[in-house]
């Protein structure tokens, strides 16, 4: 496995679903294949959960993990090509990932996408960059289209927690007072769609659709209460327009997932990615509700990143 961006990167689901409980059953059982081996992990954005689940599963595996927190640790770097650096930007990617590069075996990136244009978020131009020029194996933190840790984790919860053989699995758009991402609804959408036993809904307002290669085969319900009704899992997300890139064209509070809009549903559970906006997103009853899955899913970040960690040093160890 030389890059994990998308849901194609990791080939057959099911298999895939096996290999993480079997990781999450015996975490230690591969400390052999990270002796001596070490992940740089390079942070554009803020994280909680991706920093410390990607650092414990690394650690889990025996390998060395270093972590970098651009604009913070170190120089400020450009990202365009063809620039006059005569700016605040003391060094530019194109040898700052070679560099990184050098003093490791796997990197990981976070670069969220910056809303400013388009084509430069769904070109993933940062991302393509270190693949081209950091000459290790890839693993995306979040990049700007895509989550492809955190959507692992998602089905793994579904799977762990599903009490039918095919759960309803809705995910509904929800107000927040900030521009976010479409990487984690991109992301939870093509997993759902290639996952072999999922019936999944999106439910969000006009204006909300997200990218059209993406909108493909999936069930749209502009109304929100009869994409719940029946519902096994709701998972709430906020994400900015993709038609009227980056900009937020609702905030209505009507579409915030309380006890109403769970009793809609077939007794779901609840899930988020987080970090989480309370009573923005979901109010506090249903979060702290014995249907919230949060703080498992959560949990999970763990054992999907160690999931792809393991095969990148399988690949490396067979000189692949
Ligand atoms: C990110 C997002 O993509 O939505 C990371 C989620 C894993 N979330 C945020 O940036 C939240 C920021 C906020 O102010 O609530």
């Amino acid at each position: 496995m030389k890059q994990f961006l998308t849901v194609g990167d990791i080939g057959d689901l099911g298999k895939a679903i096996e290999e993480a409980k079997q990781v999450k059953a015996t975490p230690f059982a591969w400390q052999e294949l990270g002796r001596n081996k070490t992940i740089i992990l390079v942070f554009f954005n803020s994280s909680l959960r991706t920093r410390l689940s990607s650092q414990v599963a690394a650690q889990n595996l025996g390998m060395h993990a270093i972590v970098l927190n651009i604009d913070k640790d170190s120089w400020k770097l450009e990202t365009e090509m063809g620039v006059v650096m005569d700016g605040d930007k003391t060094e530019h990617l194109r040898e700052a990932i070679p560099v990184i590069g050098s003093y490791c075996d796997i990197i990981g990136v976070r670069s969220f996408a910056r809303y400013e244009s388009r084509e430069f978020d769904y070109q993933e131009t940062i991302l393509k960059q270190f693949i081209e020029y950091s000459g290790r194996p890839v693993i995306s933190l979040e990049s700007a289209t895509r989550h492809p840790c955190q959507a692992f984790a998602d089905l793994l919860t579904i799977e762990e927690h599903k009490t039918v053989a095919r759960p309803k699995v809705v995910m509904t758009w929800a107000p927040h007072p900030k521009a976010l991402p479409q990487a984690v609804p991109n992301s939870f959408a093509e997993w759902m769609k290639a996952a072999p036993d999922v019936d999944f809904v999106l439910t969000c307002p006009e204006g909300y659709d997200l990218a059209p290669d993406i909108m493909e085969g999936v069930t749209l319900e502009r109304d929100q209460k009869k994409a719940l009704e029946g519902a096994d899992f709701v998972y709430a997300k906020n994400w900015a327009s993709y038609e009227h890139y980056g900009q937020i064209l609702s905030k209505d509070r009507s579409w915030t997932v309380d006890t109403e809009h769970m009793s809609w549903t077939n007794n779901a559970k609840f899930m988020h990615c987080l970090p989480v906006r309370r009573n923005m997103i979901v109010s506090d009853e249903v979060i702290d509700g014995p249907n919230s899955l949060v703080i498992p899913e959560a949990a999970n970040r763990v054992f999907s990143i160690q999931t792809v960690m393991k095969r990148m040093l399988e690949d490396l160890s067979r000189g692949k």
